[in-house]
């Protein structure tokens, strides 16, 4: 029997995905660099269905049907070029050769060229769920062609999470697309994180409640507005004590985040298209700051004066509330952010990407996963036009709601001393956006004076400078 697809590189990702495609009825051709993991991966799970293990590149793509699909899923960067390169050298046009690691978008889009300039079709698509998602239904963003859709499409939604009926993979659009929808994905995760690791921060150091005491809290937040993977994780990392020492884990792990990327990709493309993500900024920028250890332990031996981070509150239950609405706000501000990123990356590399449908792939089997995606997706759904999601009805009315707690919980994190730039970040962000005149003018202003770089006027067209080291007259450009 032939496979009708095939999957290359089987660690941990690979593998899952392949056993994923065999137990919904595809028959897989499975190859990896070196054939010890391909054995592994027969002898634990060669009878959950049907696979072809292959020893050569050349084995691998015989055993496909054509047209021949396969799915990389290796290291990013140099390998994954190797391994395109070796598949395009042993296919024929008209195959498909699918990347489903985390590339880099602009590498997607010069892939695809090249490969398309052999005749065959390349796509780039971003799988978003880490392994247990690839094992049983991860949210997919393929991009690449139509036609190459029309023999993907069906392989992958029988293998994507399933939310509400629908399976969560859609064809984002051309090239680079699905690699840059699954980039600004991860950057929402970052700026997720941070405004949940702020609430955390503000609860434990600023309330001075338990671990334990917040896991609780989580817990209660998961069921309503905050429904989500990342809360509910949140609770159960919060629950976990650590067995060599009793303590909560969260105090035996040590405060520097780690990151591989993606979420740095997210702030500098949207720093070229310039579009203000700033809560995933700030939360690149907070994993940055945990991590600068020569600062950090220097001013552990030189403190820097400031409050001590303690909230004095008399009704603990009522700033939690005031918490928890603050984390739905700014919440709602990233995701609003990160929408705009990516509707700016359509137009600029004339994608043509349905909103409503990135929302809908991502309410199961992502990271970002949540109840609140549901709402997003109504929004860009319902025909209504805004061109910031704040202006939808539900997310308006959802943050004017939320926004006396927000202020009230940034004001406090202020004047106690707890670090929260992503909360504050996001709600200047949103003040920003509300200010009928911006100081922008002055800086207009300044910009004229040093460097003659012009302004508008309020009071008609028209470009001016102002001739500042003469008689301050004003002439049109
Ligand atoms: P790794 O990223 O750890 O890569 C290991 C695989 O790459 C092995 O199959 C290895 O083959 C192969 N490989 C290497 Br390394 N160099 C190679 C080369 N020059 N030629 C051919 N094969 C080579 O695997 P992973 O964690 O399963 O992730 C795979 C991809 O999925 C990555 O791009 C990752 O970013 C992405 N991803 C991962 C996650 C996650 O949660 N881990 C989530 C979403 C996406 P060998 O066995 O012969 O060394």
């Amino acid at each position: 029997a032939q496979a009708n697809i095939g999957v290359v590189g089987l660690a941990v990702m690979g593998s899952n995905l392949a056993r994923n495609l065999a137990h919904h009825g595809n028959t897989v051709a499975v190859y990896n660099r070196s054939y010890g993991r391909t054995e592994t991966l027969m002898n634990e799970h060669g009878d959950e269905g049907k696979f072809i293990p292959a020893k050569t590149i050349e084995e691998f793509v015989s055993s496909l049907a054509k047209p021949r699909t396969a799915i990389i899923m290796v290291k990013a960067g140099a390998p994954t070029d190797a391994m395109i390169e070796a598949l395009a050298d042993a296919m024929e046009p008209g195959d498909i050769i699918v990347d489903g690691g985390n590339s880099y978008f602009p590498d997607t889009i010069r892939r695809e060229k090249e490969i398309r300039a052999r005749g065959l079709h390349y796509v780039g698509c971003g799988i978003s769920g880490g392994e247990e998602g690839a094992l049983n239904g991860p949210s997919m963003m393929p991009g690449g062609t139509d036609e190459s859709w029309k023999t993907l499409g069906p392989i992958l939604e029988s293998i994507a999470a399933v939310a509400e009926g629908e399976p969560c993979v859609t064809h984002i659009g051309h090239d680079g697309a699905g690699h840059f929808v699954k980039m600004v994905h991860n950057g929402i995760e970052y700026a997720d994180m941070q405004l949940i690791g702020e609430s955390y921060d503000l609860l434990r150091r600023g309330l001075g409640m338990s671990a334990e005491e917040i896991a609780n809290t989580f817990d209660e937040w998961n069921k309503g507005d905050l429904d989500s993977y990342l809360v509910e994780i949140t609770a159960e990392v919060l629950h976990h004590v650590d067995a060599k020492t009793g303590k909560p884990f969260v105090d035996v792990v040590v405060d520097h985040a780690g990151m591989k990327g993606t979420g740095t990709w997210t702030v500098q493309t949207a720093l070229d298209l310039a579009v203000p993500v700033t809560g995933i900024a700030e939360a690149v920028f907070a994993r940055g700051l945990s991590s600068m250890e020569a600062q950090r332990e220097e001013v552990k031996s030189k403190p820097l004066a400031g409050p001590d981070g303690k909230i004095n509150v008399e009704d603990k239950a009522a700033f939690v509330e005031a918490v928890r609405q603050a984390l739905y706000a700014s919440k709602i501000v990233a995701y609003a952010q990160g929408f705009d990123e990516i509707r700016a990356g359509a137009a600029k590399y004339d994608w043509n990407i349905d909103l409503g449908a990135v929302a809908r792939i991502w309410r199961g089997g992502c990271i970002i996963r949540a109840k609140f995606l549901n709402r997003i997706s109504d929004a860009f759904d319902s025909g209504e036009k805004f061109e910031s999601l704040l202006q939808d009805a539900y997310f308006k009315a959802a943050v004017e709601n939320a926004q006396d707690a927000w202020r009230e919980v940034v004001s406090t994190a202020a004047r106690v001393g707890i670090p929260v730039p992503a909360f504050s970040s996001s709600l200047s962000y949103y003040d920003g956006l509300r200010s009928d005149r911006l100081p922008a003018a002055l800086i207009q202003g300044q910009r004229d004076f040093f460097g003659a770089h012009t302004y508008g006027r309020v009071d008609m067209p028209g470009t001016f400078h102002t001739l500042w080291s003469g008689d301050r007259s004003e002439i049109e450009e």
